[in-house]
């Protein structure tokens, strides 16, 4: 459903904008890289009323997406904090940002950002969580984790083995060419029936699908953007060929695109990242259409911050997400969070955040650790 209440519009005196590094507590492969620092931009807005905190998903590479954090940093400064700042001149509500910043084009992550600082302010002005203004039905979620390529197929073995033992109650292994088979059947033969998926990151082609349909032994949950962002069509026609369901994540940039891919009977599942589609409320309507199609998704992750997974959490909530998400503790991938309350995983789940807005509080000296680059935009 649409957002039932919307938010009272803010005044918006300046935006933060940081630059921050943090390190991963090992390193995380996928079949586009490996990543040991997360460099992240967090983003402040500044409002009589408060401040209201978000996060530019953007990795330092432009590999996952176009987008990559130095650009995102220029564009942000360039052009979209500074539209967002006149617009903002009297007073703008969370749900006119989108339309305030819609005549760039795409730099989704950066839009994500900005726009979930200005919900967070909005909200904590009337001391709304952001999980009740969402929809979210339900408190607690169940929780995934993904897990990147390894040495070899032992060592993968050992690290699902490690996050079965914390509790987590469904797995995701990213797979590449060459990395595929022999990984997933390894983690088979160790765990029996667990919930588990694959996720390619894009690294196959359509002449791959015999490699791809010998993945339908495993009974998986679905296979994860075995193709590009742009092969709507091949990925159709991948589908026709498989018993896996097909997910889609980098391919599904908007709600528009969500409509298309579904049309054209390219994905079953969806996996939404608020940051890949420009922000929470493009995200809700990705959720409401593909719950009016019975389509099922689930709540990807972009390795976030404290602030970026309790929104997460509160969208994942959602009565659509009928599937596990990649909603993992904080400590799956950092030794200090930049929030005093970081996610926890309780028996398999994480309890959605209540208190107003995101429902986080920022630990300012972690950020202030953290932090490589600032700039403050004012009005
Ligand atoms: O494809 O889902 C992905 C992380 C960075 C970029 C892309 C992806 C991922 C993950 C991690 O799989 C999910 C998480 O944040 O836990
Ligand atoms: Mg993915």
């Amino acid at each position: 459903m649409p957002i039932a209440r919307p938010a009272a519009p803010v005044r918006l005196d300046a935006i933060e904008l940081r630059v921050l590094h943090l390190p991963l507590v090992s390193p995380f492969t996928t079949s586009f890289g490996t990543e040991t620092v997360r460099e992240v931009i967090v983003v402040r807005v500044r409002t009589a009323d408060g401040d209201g905190w978000g996060e530019i998903v953007t990795q330092q590479s432009p590999l996952y997406s176009s987008e990559y954090t130095q650009g995102a940093w220029d564009v942000a400064q360039r052009f979209l904090a500074p539209a967002l700042l006149d617009a903002a001149a009297h007073a703008l509500a969370p749900e006119e940002v989108a339309g305030v910043l819609e005549p760039f084009v795409g730099h989704r992550m950066v839009k994500a950002g900005l726009e979930l600082a200005v919900l967070d302010a909005a909200l904590r002005a009337e001391s709304r969580a952001l999980g009740e203004y969402l929809g979210a039905v339900v408190d607690r979620i169940p929780s995934g984790v993904s897990v990147g390529i390894q040495r070899d197929p032992s060592a993968l073995v050992d690290a699902v083995g490690g996050y079965l033992d914390e509790g987590y109650v469904r797995i995701k292994i990213k797979i590449k060419p060459g990395r595929d088979i022999a990984d997933t059947a390894a983690v088979r033969d160790a765990f029996g029936p667990i919930a588990l998926q694959v996720d390619a990151n894009s690294a196959y082609t359509l002449a791959d699908a015999d490699t791809l349909a010998e993945l339908d032994r495993f009974d998986l949950l679905l296979i994860e953007q075995p193709l590009q962002e742009d092969d709507i069509v091949d990925h159709a026609q991948l589908a026709a060929r498989l018993r896996t369901p097909i997910c889609l994540d980098e391919s599904i940039v908007s709600a528009k695109a969500a409509r298309d891919a579904l049309a054209l009977r390219a994905a079953a599942i969806i996996n939404i990242k608020a940051g890949r589609v420009g922000g929470y409320l493009e995200a809700v309507r990705i959720h409401d259409l593909c719950r009016e199609a019975g389509i099922p998704v689930w709540c990807g992750g972009m390795l976030e911050t404290g602030i970026g997974r309790a929104a997460n959490a509160a969208l994942a909530a959602l009565p659509g997400f009928t599937l596990t998400g990649d909603v993992s503790a904080s400590d799956r991938f950092y030794s200090r969070d930049i929030v005093r309350d970081p996610i926890v995983l309780d028996g398999g789940h994480v309890r959605v955040p209540t208190g107003a807005g995101i429902g986080v509080e920022i630990d300012p000296v972690a950020l202030e650790d953290a932090t490589v680059a600032r700039v403050e935009l004012r009005r």
